[in-house]
């Protein structure tokens, strides 16, 4: 019995550095509304993968958004204050049109749209070489802000996709 529990005490080791070793997490950030910061509507958690490239998991949990549609974008800058507008714009490290995540023109942070079930809860989960977490690099995304929307975003409008008010917001920050 005794060996039993350190075999599996073993396999449980190798299972967590094995889960370490594909995803470390190097960033995240925490949404809270933007009428009240005090109440948080979701998470952003950021992943090194082995290929280099950056994975994002994001869920929403946002009650008084249930059933509804709400768009999110990373914007320039790591200033949620003025219900958000201290973002500014769409960060567009890449000089691209907005559009829609994977289409042939998006900014490098149109995340998109994202579906709020009937309790609010919603996540999408996107992987790119787009971002890095690198000093200096026009592709750092730490110090970036990341607004929801309480709109849709219609991917075609310019330069914001006509998302609506800015009604969550976080900062994207280095996890060490
Ligand atoms: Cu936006
Ligand atoms: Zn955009």
């Amino acid at each position: 019995m005794k060996k039993y529990l350190l075999s599996l005490a073993i396999a449980g080791v190798a299972l967590v550095s094995a889960c370490s070793k594909t995803d470390k997490e190097i960033a995240q950030a925490t949404l809270t509304e933007t009428a009240d910061n005090s109440k948080t509507i979701g998470t952003a958690k950021f992943y090194e993968l082995n290929n280099g490239k950056i994975k994002m998991d994001i869920e929403i949990d946002f009650a008084s958004r249930a059933d509804s549609t709400v768009a999110v974008h990373f914007h320039e800058h790591g200033d949620c204050g003025n219900m958000g507008e201290n973002t500014h714009g769409h960060w567009n490290p890449t000089n691209e049109a907005h559009g829609q995540w994977g289409s042939p023109a998006y900014h490098s942070g149109d995340i998109g749209n994202i579906v709020l079930d009937p309790n609010g809860k919603g996540k999408i989960s996107v992987t790119t070489d787009r971002w890095s977490v690198k000093d200096g690099e026009v592709t750092n995304i730490i110090g970036r802000g990341i607004i929801v929307h309480g709109g849709t975003d219609d991917y075609k409008t310019q330069p914001t996709g006509n998302s609506g008010p800015r009604v969550g917001c976080g900062v994207i920050e280095a996890v060490k």
